[in-house]
């Protein structure tokens, strides 16, 4: 029994520290950072496209003056439509923890968005789905638009880890009764 439960705690240890290895930061358009890019729209899609991203991964917008971070409907995205926006992000750098799933991203002033400030990210989930947490985190001390910053969240590679090892605990239980 007690060589058993040593397996297991060894067993989340290494688990945890997968997770928190596999969870990678990702510079947004890397040295161009988030602007209206020279290219036009392809730039930020280019960008994505070279990139596997998984759900717990960081995308940091990294900017200087008139530019946001909005993330909006796909319908939206497409239309580069800001009717809809109620959250934006306006002090560099933002840093997003993807969910799993399909977020798009556009930069809310002027015709930025038409222009080629956008961004479609596709992340995969690690093995179950992950809950929708509120993912902004933004430098500290400062605060955008009437925007409260929400409460920094774990990251939900660790939440899926952490219910993982319940599982895993739960099923020993039980085989052991
Ligand atoms: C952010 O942008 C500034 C100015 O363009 C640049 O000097 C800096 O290296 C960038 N930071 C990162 C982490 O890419
Ligand atoms: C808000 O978004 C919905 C769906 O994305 C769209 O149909 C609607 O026109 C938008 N509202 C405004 C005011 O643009
Ligand atoms: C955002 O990410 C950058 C680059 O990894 C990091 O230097 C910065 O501390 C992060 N800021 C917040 C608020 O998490
Ligand atoms: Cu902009």
């Amino acid at each position: 029994m007690a060589s058993l439960v040593a397996v297991i705690v060894v067993l989340a240890a290494a688990l945890v520290q997968a997770a928190a290895a596999a969870a990678k930061t990702y510079i947004v358009g890397d040295s161009l950072g988030w602007k209206v890019p020279p290219g036009g729209v392809v730039a930020y899609s280019d960008w994505a496209s070279q990139h596997k991203f998984m759900a717990g991964d960081i995308l940091v917008f990294n900017f200087t003056g008139g530019h946001s971070v909005a993330i909006v409907s796909m319908d939206d995205f497409d239309a580069c439509n800001t009717d809809n926006v109620t959250n934006v992000k306006l002090n560099s750098p933002v840093n997003y923890t993807l969910n799993s799933g399909h977020t798009y991203f556009i930069c809310f002033y002027d015709d930025h968005c038409v222009e080629g400030q956008q961004l479609a990210v596709t992340a995969s989930a690690i093995g179950s789905p992950t809950s929708s947490p509120a993912p902004w985190s933004s430098p500290s001390g400062q605060s955008d638009n009437n925007t409260p910053l929400p409460p920094l969240q774990p990251s939900s590679a660790t939440r899926v880890v952490t219910t993982s090892f319940l599982i895993s605990i739960a099923f020993v239980i039980t085989n052991l009764c």
